[in-house]
């Protein structure tokens, strides 16, 4: 099962923030492709539920230091 979720993620200030939230999402088991856009402070991520949590990718994010949640 693949699903798609976006996410609303703020704190990026220049190019290089997205860049590596994108890097850390596609690194995560289970992720089979996040792409994060910085002016529109979004992301959205393609993911196997029963291997990865939207919860496991917004801890990821706020470790990196940025603020990541489910866009309304
Ligand atoms: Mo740019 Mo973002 O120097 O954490 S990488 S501000």
């Amino acid at each position: 099962t693949k699903e798609k979720v976006e996410l609303d993620i703020s704190g990026m200030t220049c190019a290089a923030c997205s860049t590596r939230i994108e890097k850390s999402l596609n690194r995560m088991e289970g992720i089979s492709n996040a792409s994060v856009n910085l002016t529109g402070e979004t992301g959205t991520v393609e993911y196997n539920p029963a291997v990865v949590s939207i919860d496991d990718m917004l801890t990821k994010i706020e470790k990196l230091g940025y603020k990541g949640s489910i866009k309304q």
